[in-house]
């Protein structure tokens, strides 16, 4: 890869930020100047990257200078206050909050299903949500066999999605109830502990959550295709890393459970682990810490004419954030696309 590029990791001290540098470390970046930034709260302490130790900066409007890309994991009002500054230092954003992601001159991408869109791109590029991402890199790839005209999906995810705080909260709550004591809500409406909540970011009016609707919209965006149906239910599960889905997809022409798993075998980033005979299906606890979306438990939908039910697990801080933004780099390395067109495109 091109050699001496400079990447900024924003919000380093994080879930996400630290399984940012951990991919940065292990992939091709290692060659390359990394900066880790944060707020004022964690400026001055350090965070792994391979062997070394980065210490990390506050985050500034100047923060930028220099710098040729920056991966965002700091909240969507740190991206929105300050991905425009990074851009008008002519720095390519790569932001994983939801703020940029449904702005249309923003591209939202996955690379092994929309790589392309990258071409145009004007400063600020957003990776899309875990449960988004996970769904559609096992979709797409049926979605070019026969379009899928509707998807319902139900999510099971777990608590590092929230980030720190959440991993803290079910940990403190197990310790709680195993000590006999009443267990702190803090993070979550209800307790998480040994329970699931049917409710993932805020309520909107039509009596969805956000994070489903991101699910909806999203998928329209990243597929290029407004056709496609989604209704989710997006669930909190007591599981600290991995997020699971329950998927059914109705297509225009029939696709087989056969046919579906010979496609989903030769499909990039992912692994088909289908074999229920021996107990053989996707699991969190394996899919963690690993970089492929994992898919099982595939079947024809008895019920209609040409409908499949698939079973759909990813560590959701790698390829739900981290590993998807870093591959997003690697794609602008690669189409040598790591340039800033107008400055003030965002000011
Ligand atoms: P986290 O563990 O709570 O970490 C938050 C990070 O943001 C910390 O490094 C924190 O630094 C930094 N930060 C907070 N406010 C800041 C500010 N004003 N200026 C600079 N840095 C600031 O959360 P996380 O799980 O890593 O998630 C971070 C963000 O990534 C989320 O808010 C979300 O937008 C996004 N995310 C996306 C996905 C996805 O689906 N693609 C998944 C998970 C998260 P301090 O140490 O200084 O507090
Ligand atoms: N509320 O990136 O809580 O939009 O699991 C990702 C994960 C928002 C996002 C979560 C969330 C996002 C969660």
């Amino acid at each position: 890869m091109k050699a001496n590029l400079v990447i900024a990791v924003v919000g380093a001290t994080g879930a996400v930020g630290r399984e940012m540098l951990n991919t940065l470390y292990a992939r091709d970046f290692s060659g390359y100047t990394i900066k880790a930034f944060a707020s004022s709260r964690s400026a001055g302490t350090k965070v792994a990257y391979g062997d070394d130790e980065i210490r990390v900066e506050e985050l500034t409007a100047k923060s930028f200078e220099g710098v040729d890309i920056a991966l965002f994991s700091a909240g969507g009002s740190t991206s929105t206050e300050f991905a425009p500054y990074a851009v008008s230092s002519g720095c390519v954003v790569i932001d994983n909050s939801s703020a940029w992601r449904m702005d249309e001159r923003c591209p939202l991408v996955i690379p092994e299903v929309n790589a392309h869109a990258l071409k145009n791109h004007n400063g600020i590029i957003a990776n899309p949500n875990c449960s988004t991402i996970q769904m559609l890199v096992a979709l797409k790839p049926l979605h070019d066999v026969s379009p899928i005209e509707r998807v319902i999906v139900s999510t099971y995810q777990a608590v590092s999605g929230t980030g720190q705080k959440g991993i803290e909260e079910l940990e403190t709550q197990v310790r709680q109830l195993f000590n006999g004591m009443e267990p702190d809500v803090n993070v979550y409406p209800h307790r998480i502990a040994f329970n699931c909540l049917p409710h993932i970011d805020t309520f909107l009016d039509n009596d969805y959550t956000k994070e489903e609707m991101k699910m909806v919209k999203e998928t329209n965006k990243i597929m290029e295709d407004e056709n496609i149906k989604v209704s989710a239910t997006c669930v909190r599960v007591p599981v600290f890393y991995s997020h699971s889905e329950s998927v059914n997809i109705e297509t225009e022409k029939k696709i087989s459970a056969k046919d579906a798993r010979a496609i989903l075998t030769q499909a990039p980033g992912v692994v088909v682990l289908d074999n229920p005979k021996e107990n053989i299906y996707p699991l969190a606890i394996d899919a963690t810490s690993e970089n492929a979306v994992f898919v099982g438990r595939i079947r024809e939908d008895e019920t209609i004419a040409n409908g499949l039910n698939m079973w759909i697990v990813s560590d959701n801080v790698r390829k739900g954030a981290a590993l998807n933004a870093v591959q997003i780099a690697e794609s602008l390395v690669e189409q040598d696309l790591v340039r800033v067109t107008n400055k003030l495109m965002f000011r």
